[in-house]
């Protein structure tokens, strides 16, 4: 109950998974991972926006926002959260 407690308090307080969906190889294309291209898209009004925060390269790693809709961020922010979910499952199942 607690777990699942915490769990809500990330998802709701982050707002955002990694898809898979990347557009990394070539700008504003937008591939999967096994490199197929997404039959329908989702994009939220004014996105993907390749965001640069002002002095990085830009955006491109598409995750779901809220309601389902798309938004490109940072590959760094997404997979840094991904990372740690595995962890904490690594750590629950003692691999
Ligand atoms: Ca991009
Ligand atoms: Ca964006």
């Amino acid at each position: 109950m607690e777990e699942q407690k915490w769990l809500k308090e990330q998802i709701f307080g982050k707002g955002y998974f990694w898809m898979g969906l990347t557009d990394r190889e070539e700008e504003n294309v937008w591939r999967w991972l096994d490199g197929t291209k997404p039959a329908f898209t989702k994009w939220k009004t004014g996105q993907p926006d390749n965001w640069g925060h002002g002095h990085e390269v830009g955006e491109d790693c598409a995750g779901l926002i809220h309601e389902g809709f798309w938004n490109d961020f940072f590959c760094e922010d997404l997979i840094s959260y991904i990372c740690e979910k595995e962890m904490k499952t690594s750590e629950a199942t003692g691999l």
